[in-house]
């Protein structure tokens, strides 16, 4: 068994220490971080999704599991935010209201950070109001909202809408993304740009921020 199918697999065994253990021996082999965190990290926590969907695991395996992610995470956090770089932008980012899931959005604000992004995390379960007030008052430039429940995306329609009434739209740009989202949806809301994963989130900022993004 490779590493990485070991860190899959104490993953979805929700073994946190040991899993930091792995995450670092596999840095000591050479395993760049970010093949880490896709082929070990997240492939074990699509395994758990599955096995959770299936009623093989419960609720508390998939906390367990949770723990263990940040766990690995937490390793892996400072070589996936390569420090140094200058402030680009100012982006608000949040899981949206009713949402608790915030894995994917912690990812997308990590990577954020690193390609030189300030980033303004509003958390979870987070209402639209919450993110109105990030442009209004803290001048956030892009809001970016993440959803991992088919019957929470409405939120981010309501949220597009909520910017429109307040005039917003012109100062902030809206990105959206998590597992149930797609481009369709995006553009069906009226958001500005849709990204499958962290990675592409801060390429769309980029343009968002300094393309014509549109
Ligand atoms: Co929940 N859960 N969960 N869960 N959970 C899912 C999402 C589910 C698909 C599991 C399943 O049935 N297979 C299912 C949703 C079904 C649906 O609506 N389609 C589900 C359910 C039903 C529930 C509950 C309702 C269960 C219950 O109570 N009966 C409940 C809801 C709670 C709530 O939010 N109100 C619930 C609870 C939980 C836990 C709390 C136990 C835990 C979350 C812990 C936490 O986040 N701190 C949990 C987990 C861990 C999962 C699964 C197993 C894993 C999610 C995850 O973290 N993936 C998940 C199954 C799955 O997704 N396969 C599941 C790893 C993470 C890196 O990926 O978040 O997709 P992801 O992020 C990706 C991309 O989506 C993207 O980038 C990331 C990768 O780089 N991305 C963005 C995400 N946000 C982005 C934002 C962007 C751009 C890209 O721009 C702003």
């Amino acid at each position: 068994m490779t590493t990485l199918q070991e860190i899959a697999g104490t993953l979805e065994r929700g073994e946190a220490e040991p899993l930091a253990g792995l995450v670092r021996r596999a840095l000591d082999e050479g395993i760049p971080a970010r093949t880490i965190l896709d082929d070990g990290l997240i492939a074990g926590m699509a395994a758990v999704g599955e096995k959770f969907k299936c009623h093989e695991i419960f609720l508390p395996d998939v906390l367990m599991a949770a723990k263990a992610m940040y766990a690995g995470m937490d390793v892996l956090k400072p070589l996936l935010a390569a420090e140094g770089a200058p402030e680009r932008g100012r982006v608000a980012i949040g899981s949206v209201q009713g949402d608790l899931h915030d894995i994917g959005k912690n990812l997308v604000g990590i990577m954020l950070r690193g390609a030189g992004f300030e980033v303004i995390d509003l958390g979870n379960d987070v209402p639209p109001e919450r993110f109105a007030e990030a442009v209004e008052k803290e001048g956030a430039t892009v809001i970016g909202m993440s959803a991992l429940l088919t019957t929470t995306m409405a939120s981010m329609s309501k949220t597009v809408s909520l910017l429109e009434e307040r005039g917003l739209r012109g100062k902030a740009r809206v990105l959206v993304g998590g597992a149930p989202v797609s481009e369709e949806f995006a553009q069906s809301i009226g958001a500005d740009a849709y990204a499958f994963d962290a990675a592409s989130a801060v390429d769309r900022v980029k343009l968002l921020i300094e393309g014509d993004g549109a």
